[in-house]
């Protein structure tokens, strides 16, 4: 599935060599993604360099008006509930879905000074982002939906982040997770949705709450949210890396 990118991707790359070196010399050097000095996730260097080094942290992904909001396809897991997944999370997720998710939690962990779970109810009341914005899946398709969720960074703050953390992990009850830094966990437009185009999120969608990652392509964005774990040092929990993709994927 994410096989069609890594080629687009790599066009990119040489396309983007020049300005990359540029980059490097005018003392970016500080702005490196975790992933350098792998030679295959030199692309990660660029889109990080391009993106650390030349936006602002807060710099927002384009947003768009209600008239945009387009057909939205599912892709990757759209039902951890399928009894044809043999696995052990497809019970739990038929669990929480008979209760309409009413029982559903957020586990915060790691380098936080009030590790704990979250019920929709608390995050809710930390504040709420609404934002129409465009999902660009590696695949070669995009869409357009409005999303209303919770900023992490403000669950990251309510959970008392310590000085020491420096990424965030996040995973999904489907087993997908994925990792992202501190800088796109604070951005304005990361947030913790449960909401689609003003209705519950759907299934297919992520339900009841998932991850989305405005500054990135689409496959950062985790579906079917369970547990986030802040760290001090680089993870890559779904060995993303030694699997061929791109870490980072700066859109
Ligand atoms: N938990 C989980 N999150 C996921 C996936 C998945 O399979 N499981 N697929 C990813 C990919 S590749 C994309 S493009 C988007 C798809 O989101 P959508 O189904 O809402 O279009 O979710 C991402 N997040
Ligand atoms: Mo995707």
């Amino acid at each position: 599935m994410k096989q069609k990118f890594l080629i687009t991707r790599r066009h990119a790359i040489f396309a983007g060599l020049t300005s990359a070196g540029a980059l490097l010399l005018s003392g970016c050097l500080k702005k490196l993604p975790p992933t350098y000095g792998n030679l295959l996730r030199m692309g990660d260097n660029l889109t990080y360099l391009a993106q650390r080094g030349l936006l602002s942290p807060k710099a927002l992904a384009m947003e768009y008006s209600k008239s945009d909001i387009s057909s939205f396809p599912a892709t990757g897991n759209t039902n951890p509930a399928d009894p044809a997944i043999k696995a052990s999370y497809s019970k739990i997720y038929q669990e929480l879905q008979k209760n309409d998710f009413k029982d559903w939690t957020l586990s915060v962990e790691g380098s936080v000074a009030k590790p704990g779970k979250y019920m929709l109810g608390d995050l809710k009341k930390l504040g709420q982002r609404t934002q129409i914005t465009r999902h660009t899946c590696e695949e070669g398709w995009s869409a357009i939906a409005e999303w209303t969720g919770v900023p992490l960074g403000l669950v990251l703050q309510s959970a008392g982040i310590l000085p020491d953390a420096r990424f965030v992990s996040l995973y999904g009850y489907d087993n997908y997770a994925e990792s992202i830094d501190l800088t796109d966990a604070f951005h304005p437009q990361t947030i913790l949705a449960h909401t689609m185009n003003g209705g519950n999120l759907p299934i297919q969608h992520g339900a009841p709450v998932r991850l989305r990652v405005e500054t990135q392509i689409g496959y950062k964005s985790v579906k079917y949210l369970q547990r986030i774990v802040v760290t001090d040092k680089f993870v890559d929990p779904a060995h993303d890396v030694d699997g061929g993709w791109s870490w980072y994927t700066g859109i």
